[in-house]
């Protein structure tokens, strides 16, 4: 029976980078998928009152929100550690989550991704490219702001693999599938090359929306 249980939906960025930190621990885990209409059902509020994914069980311990889950399980599996030493590292690991996290996510992925690719994709519908339009410069700063932290460091937060990197590679990947990535990544091939060593990376190729659909299906 495998410790660690993961509650997620098959492509969702924030259970993809839990997903990902545990295949870094090469730890094993069992995935529950949950199925969108069901984030509002009893049963899921009682496991996250806010009706999100993901959330982690580890015996008889729930938390949901994936920054403490990370940090959690980088506590309890401490090998190979996913925050640096340094508190200056650190620090900037801790910014570019919360980078990931507000401006990122909100107003831009939230946006774009889900436009060209959830609303397409699962709900037959065609993107609203008014809204996609309007998300655009707040997207471009952010993806300009990406690249200056990341610099010409191997990960965000330095010479090491964080957390940092699994959130925001996860985030990121969508973009690759949208007409907006050259427009958006084309400016700061620095970015560029590192989600391309990310998605290179065995713990990012295990966790793709197919894998992970199909891990999932695979129950
Ligand atoms: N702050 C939350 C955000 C999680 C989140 O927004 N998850 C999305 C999937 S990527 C979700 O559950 N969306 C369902 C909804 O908004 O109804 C975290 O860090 O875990």
């Amino acid at each position: 029976m495998n410790a660690f249980v993961v509650h997620s939906i098959p492509g969702s960025p924030f259970g993809r980078a839990v997903l990902a930190a545990l295949e870094e621990k090469r730890t094993g885990y069992r995935l529950i998928a949950v199925a969108p209409p069901a984030l509002r059902a009893p049963e899921h509020l009682a496991r996250h009152p806010f009706g999100r994914v993901p959330v982690l069980e580890h015996g008889d311990y729930r938390l949901y929100e994936t920054q403490a889950i990370l940090r959690y399980l980088d506590r309890v599996l401490p090998e190979p550690a996913l925050t640096p030493a340094d508190a200056r590292a650190a620090g900037r690991m801790d910014q570019a989550l919360n980078v990931n996290d507000w401006y990122l996510f909100q107003g831009v992925a939230n946006v774009i991704a889900f436009q060209r690719i959830v609303r397409p994709q699962l709900m037959g519908l065609a993107a609203d490219e008014a809204a996609i339009g309007e998300a655009m410069p707040r997207a471009a700063q952010v993806f300009a702001e990406l690249a200056r932290l990341l610099g010409e460091q191997p990960f965000f937060a330095g010479a090491q693999l964080s957390l940092a990197d699994l959130a925001i590679a996860a985030q990121l990947d969508f973009f690759l599938e949208t007409p907006e990535w050259p427009v958006l990544a084309g400016p700061h091939p620095g970015l560029a090359a590192w989600l391309g060593r990310m998605r290179d990376r065995p713990s990012l190729r295990a966790t793709t929306w197919e894998r992970v659909a199909a891990l999932a299906a695979a129950g």
